[in-house]
Parts: C-alpha cells; sequence; structure tokens
C-alpha cells in the first residue's frame, strides 16, 4: 500500500495544482471563462500559487515520515513560503512569527485577534492528503486536523479541511475498488465526518439538497470563495467535486464559471476529482494542461 499512497497524493497533487495554476490565469483582467469552455487556453507557462506551494509540502511530509508531524510541517511551510505566490494576508504573519522561532500553536492562536483563521487555505492544500488515506476516512480526518491546525486555529478553518480530506479519501478508494459514487452519499459521507453545530457542515448538507441544480444557482447560494473563508469555499467545491468527479476538465470549467476565489476552488475540486480520475486518459487531467503548467518544486518531485 505505501506505493499505492504515494501515487494517490501524487495524481491528487497533480489535479490541485492545475486547478490552482489555470484556475488563477482568470484573475488576470479580460480573461474570459467561456474561452475556456470553447477550448481556448490561457498561454502557458500557467504559474502556481500558495495553494500549490502549501499542498507540495503536505506531499513531502507524509511521503517522509508517512504521517503529518505538526511540528515539521509547520517548519516546511514558514521555511517554504514564497511571498509573491498570493498568501492569505493571515497566513502571511502566521508563517512570519512560526519563521522567527513562535511555536505554531502561538503564532496560529494570534490570527484575526485572537479568534484564529477561517480562511480556506487548510482546505486548499489536503485533498493529496486524503488521497493517501484512501483506506480510511477517519485516518483522513484527524491527519487532515493535524494539518490544518498549523495555521488555522479557527474551527472552521479546520472543519473545511476535514471535509476535503474525507471527500478526497472516498474519491481515491471508490478509483481503487473501481466504484462510482452516488453524489448524494458522498456528501453526506463528508457531512458526517463534521460537528453538526458547524457552518461548513450545514453547508455541505445543503448542497446535498441542490444535487441536479444548475452550478451558478448552487454557486449563489453556497458561496464561491469570494470571502476566502472556508465556509464560504468548501460547500460549493464538494458539491462540483461530487457532481463531476469523473470529468476533470468539466470539474475545472465549473469552478471557473463560477468565479470567486478560482485559483482556490479549482484547486480543491482538482485535487478530489483527480484522486479519482488520476492523470490522463478518459475524465482525467488532460497531459496538455500538466504541461502548460509551471513545474512543481524539485523537493516534491524528486526528494532527497
Ligand atoms: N490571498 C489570496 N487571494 C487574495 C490575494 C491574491 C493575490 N493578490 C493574487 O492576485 O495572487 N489567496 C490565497 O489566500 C487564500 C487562503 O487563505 P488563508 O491561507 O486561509 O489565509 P488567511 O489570511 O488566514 O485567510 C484568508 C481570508 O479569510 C478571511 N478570514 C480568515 N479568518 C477570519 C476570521 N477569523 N474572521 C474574519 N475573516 C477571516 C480574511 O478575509 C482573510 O484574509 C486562498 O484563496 C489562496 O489562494
Ligand atoms: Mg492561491
Ligand atoms: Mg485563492
Amino acid at each position: 500500500f505505501p506505493d499505492t499512497r504515494l501515487t494517490l497524493a501524487r495524481d491528487a497533487l497533480a489535479g490541485l495544482s492545475v486547478g490552482d495554476a489555470l484556475g488563477s490565469q482568470f484573475f488576470v483582467p479580460g480573461r474570459r471563462p467561456d474561452d475556456l469552455a470553447a477550448g481556448r487556453l490561457p498561454a502557458p507557462p500557467w504559474e502556481w500559487t500558495d495553494d500549490t506551494e502549501m499542498a507540495c509540502s503536505v506531499v513531502a511530509e507524509l511521503a517522509a515520515a508517512g504521517r503529518i508531524d505538526s511540528d515539521r510541517l509547520a517548519l516546511a511551510f514558514a521555511h517554504r513560503c514564497e511571498p509573491y505566490r498570493g498568501y492569505g494576508p493571515g497566513a502571511v504573519t502566521v508563517l512570519r512569527l512560526i519563521r522567527t522561532g513562535t511555536p505554531w500553536p502561538v503564532a496560529a492562536a494570534s490570527a484575526f485577534d485572537g479568534q484564529g483563521s477561517c480562511g480556506n487555505g487548510a482546505a486548499m492544500r489536503v485533498a493529496p492528503l486524503g488521497a493517501w488515506y484512501a483506506d480510511s476516512t477517519r485516518r483522513a480526518a484527524e491527519q487532515a486536523r493535524a494539518s490544518a491546525e498549523v495555521t488555522h486555529a479557527h474551527p472552521e478553518g479546520v472543519a473545511g479541511a476535514v471535509a476535503v480530506a474525507v471527500a478526497a479519501s472516498l474519491a481515491a478508494r471508490a478509483r481503487l475498488d473501481g466504484d462510482r459514487p452516488e453524489p448524494a452519499r458522498l456528501l453526506t459521507a463528508v457531512a458526517g465526518a463534521l460537528d453538526p453545530a458547524g457552518e461548513v457542515h450545514r453547508g455541505v448538507r445543503r448542497a446535498a439538497t441542490l444535487l441536479g441544480h444548475p452550478a451558478a444557482e448552487v454557486a449563489d447560494a453556497l458561496g464561491n470563495g469570494s470571502r476566502v473563508t472556508a465556509q464560504d469555499t468548501v460547500p460549493f467545491t464538494l458539491w462540483v467535486a461530487a457532481t463531476l468527479l469523473h470529468d476533470y476538465p468539466a470539474a475545472i470549467r465549473a469552478c471557473v464559471e463560477a468565479g470567486g476565489d478560482v485559483d482556490t476552488t479549482a484547486a480543491i475540486v482538482g485535487g478530489t476529482v483527480a484522486a479519482y480520475t488520476g492523470v490522463g486518459g478518459p475524465g482525467g487531467v488532460p497531459e496538455d494542461w500538466l504541461t502548460a503548467r509551471e513545474p512543481l518544486p524539485g523537493w516534491v518531485t524528486t526528494p532527497a
């Protein structure tokens, strides 16, 4: 199983990074979502952002240690952070504190006047971790929490990560079993892993009631990430992933057309869907999209 874990996590990382890099092209003024629908791709290279940089650290840590060690992950996030990758303002501060010696629990708890961050940054990087734990949604949820807490102390920020990891775990399991998960079952299983009093939980439950509705209507109802919070991002992304789990390009197009925090909605959806479809082949991450994406850092592709 160790090789399988790495393959699943790497496929999810490919899907996440292509979604991030392609999605962020639509922040460029004048670039229109219908270009993508018409098959007109932005000119390469598609540069990836903070979503991919942090996801690479998660995968590198899993490959090196076989699990999340929160102390190591915090240092990896802090020292590998290239500030020009478009990090959130809370994340910039938390990572600077960690880099200068503040313990991560203190740094994360200090964000947003002591509330902790409920930004979508813990959810955006975690799909490969879910794929790694294809054999256990319980373990995926527990490790997602450990990976989230180093930067996101707010319960909704953590819940967003748990929800995405459980969805990716189920997607990867279905791939191994040759199964096609029913969207309602997938969303109900994700909701079951969350605190029923939380907003992310409520959003995922609501997503299950909107299956079959047009994506634009669902984005209006659930949010498209324009507030950059987990609550405003994760329910819609899991609706897209559950609905289009077999079709990576269509899932990414749905994110681009919905607008909002497109690098991150496409990263979450891309990572979760690619855990199921893999790379290349029918419904998978297209090879030409992968080639157009800026190469990933050497420390994740060829670890020492
Ligand atoms: N930061 C961005 N996008 C805006 C800048 C784009 C850049 N100029 C460009 O063009 O490339 N994107 C990246 O940040 C998001 C992930 O954010 P993360 O890591 O969670 O950071 P942060 O700052 O902790 O939270 C993000 C926002 O969420 C709101 N928020 C968080 N906690 C809050 C709280 N307790 N109360 C109220 N609001 C809270 C704030 O608005 C934060 O700024 C991804 O989109 C990634 O792509
Ligand atoms: Mg980003
Ligand atoms: Mg974003």
